[in-house]
């Protein structure tokens, strides 16, 4: 279990600082235990907030992560179960395990923080980049339409899907604490600022 680790490692005016917030702020108005809590991260940029949150992680293997969470849920049902990934991973990597979480509709909070690039690896073009964009992988501009995640997990029977703002506070805090209430699955895209590889 983790407690008061607050030196940050992220780029300064990335939006990870808000998500972070958004989230502890959710988690403390809704009085959750931090004991009764587990974060699930994996690897990108993002996959440090677990080492900032209270209560207990797990850090997994990238694109593995929804899984483990389930399994987490599944042994434990009394714990909220939070996995946090962002979009190389949901939306392309790992898509196979979100539209077979969202069918499954175990309840977990899947949050995806969407830089539409990857980010971690310095700026390659991932499913939500959009189209005409030049990132170091599509230097000719990209060619392939971005995947759109309501449509996708809606056609796959998601109840739960909603896109937020990352800088929108109040509305990613609301939408947060819907979700930890939610008794299914829940997911969460978070359009999201990138100042070091996002220029557009
Ligand atoms: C199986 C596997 N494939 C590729 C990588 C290299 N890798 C690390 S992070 C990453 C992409 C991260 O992009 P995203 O999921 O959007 O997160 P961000 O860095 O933008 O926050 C990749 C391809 C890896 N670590 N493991
Ligand atoms: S590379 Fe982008 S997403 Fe990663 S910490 Fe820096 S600003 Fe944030
Ligand atoms: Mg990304």
């Amino acid at each position: 279990m983790r407690h008061n680790l607050n030196k940050m490692q992220w780029c300064p005016g990335c939006w990870n600082f808000l998500v972070h917030l958004a989230l502890k702020q959710a988690l403390s108005e809704l009085k959750i235990n931090p004991k009764d809590t587990i974060m699930i991260t994996w690897i990108w940029c993002n996959s440090k907030m677990s080492q900032y949150m209270e209560g207990y992680w797990a850090e997994t293997l990238h694109w593995r992560g929804i899984p483990f969470a389930i399994g987490v849920k599944l042994s434990n049902p009394k714990l909220t179960v939070i996995s946090l990934s962002w979009d190389g991973d949901t939306y392309w990597i790992g898509l196979g395990h979100l539209l077979h979480a969202a069918r499954r509709n175990t309840n977990i909070v899947h949050i995806t923080c969407d830089n539409e690039n990857y980010a971690l690896t310095t700026g390659q073009a991932s499913a939500t980049t959009p189209v005409w964009v030049k990132t170091k992988s599509t230097p000719d501009g990209n060619q392939i339409v971005p995947l759109d995640p309501v449509a996708l997990l809606e056609s796959v029977g998601c109840w739960f899907v909603k896109v937020v703002e990352g800088n929108k506070m109040q509305e990613m805090k609301d939408v947060l604490k819907e979700a930890i209430m939610y008794d299914w699955f829940a997911h969460i895209n978070v359009q999201q600022a990138c100042p070091s590889w996002k220029r557009w």
